[in-house]
């Protein structure tokens, strides 16, 4: 494996590469042209310069995260082939770079959701979280304007205004989507870009649902071991694979995340590895990764990422506010960084078993 950070670009962020560079072991990082709009093919050069400046500082460009897929593809309207286009041309412009891994998702409306981006914890330290009756009592748009409230002035990736301002348009747009439609969507995009994914060697790995349900009567198709294996053999290609977050297929207690990761050998490309903390059904607050501080064994999680020979980034994912750092919610440097150490020292032990 290969450990990385999240990191969204100069005037996105409050982590700087000077500062990620110092967490040991890290190689590099995991990034994104955070202005782009989801359908529009990016510009080179503002991948270079992207690359240019982590290059400067010592590290690589381990993968995007994400390249957004526009709605119309989602929904699979008529115009969906002009944005898989430029999708496929922007692909082309990573592939030029020598960037291999676009991690992505096929979630409809929002990205992940939460209920509270701040909940305190008894050592003061604060976290996202999800309580499904309180999702239940209010609207998509109550939930943004709450979330937005608690975001510390930052633009969370997934829940940008502009997109947020168009929700009862999107709702709209979807109401006929059901979860075969979904599939049969995803399918069409991935069979149209492996040809290109093919020529750059680009793996291409969905995000999984989060949480892993459906939310507000939204479809879900990448939220459980069967779905995964449905969607990877529907495009049976290496070059269409799995983001492995184990917090989001963690959202639901049943996904046994260690026997998912051995039944998809060598389509994981990518890892997001945090731990979580339950409550009960349908209500969880994320905590620190170490083990004991949450319901997960990362122990398990990393020792079957390691026994399947998996050689690709990694990285820690939503830290906790700690230290006083004010920072995108989840996305702050210290518990991160802890995140790294802990993760780093969890794979060391597993290599000299
Ligand atoms: C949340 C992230 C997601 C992820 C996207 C990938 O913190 O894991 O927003 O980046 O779903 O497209």
């Amino acid at each position: 494996m290969k450990m990385t950070f999240r990191w969204f670009g100069t005037g996105f962020d409050s982590v700087t590469l000077e500062q990620i560079r110092q967490i040991p072991g890290v190689k590099g990082v995991i990034t994104t042209v955070y202005d782009s709009k989801p359908g529009e093919t990016w510009q080179a050069e503002k991948v270079r310069a992207l690359k240019a400046d982590a290059e400067k500082n010592g590290l690589e460009i381990s993968g995007i995260e994400s390249v957004n897929i526009h709605d119309d593809i989602k929904v699979g309207l008529p115009s969906r082939d002009k944005y898989i286009e430029n999708y496929i041309k922007t692909l082309e412009i990573l592939g030029k770079e020598g960037i291999d891994l676009v991690c992505y998702n096929f979630m409809p409306v929002f990205d992940w959701t939460r209920s509270d981006l701040a909940k305190r914890r008894p050592d003061g330290a604060t976290v996202l979280s999800y309580n499904q009756e309180e999702i239940d009592k209010i609207n998509p748009d109550t939930m943004f304007a709450e979330m937005d409230k608690k975001s510390n002035g930052f633009v969370l990736p997934g829940w940008e205004p502009e997109r947020m301002a168009r929700i009862k348009e999107l709702f709209e747009m979807y109401k006929d989507v059901d979860e075969k439609k979904l599939f049969d969507n995803l399918a069409y995009f991935l069979k149209a870009i492996m040809p290109v994914c093919a020529k750059y060697d680009i793996k291409m790995a969905i995000h999984p649902d989060d949480p892993s349900w459906p939310v507000f009567g939204l479809p879900r198709i990448v939220r459980s071991k069967e779905s995964i294996l449905k969607m990877l053999s529907a495009v049976d290609d290496v070059h269409n694979g799995l983001t492995l977050c184990s917090g989001s297929l963690g959202s639901n207690p049943q996904n046994d995340i260690p026997d998912i990761i051995r039944s998809v050998k060598g389509r994981i490309h990518f890892a997001h590895v945090r731990n979580l903390k339950h409550h009960s059904p349908g209500k969880f607050e994320e905590a620190a990764h170490l083990s004991s501080d949450g319901s997960m064994d990362m122990y398990e999680i990393m020792k079957a990422l390691y026994d399947t020979g998996f050689d690709g980034p990694i990285r820690p994912d939503h830290g906790r506010a700690i230290w006083g750092e004010v920072s995108m919610p989840g996305y702050g440097l210290y518990d991160r960084a802890l995140g790294c150490a802990y993760l780093n020292g969890l794979w060391e032990a597993l290599s000299k078993r």
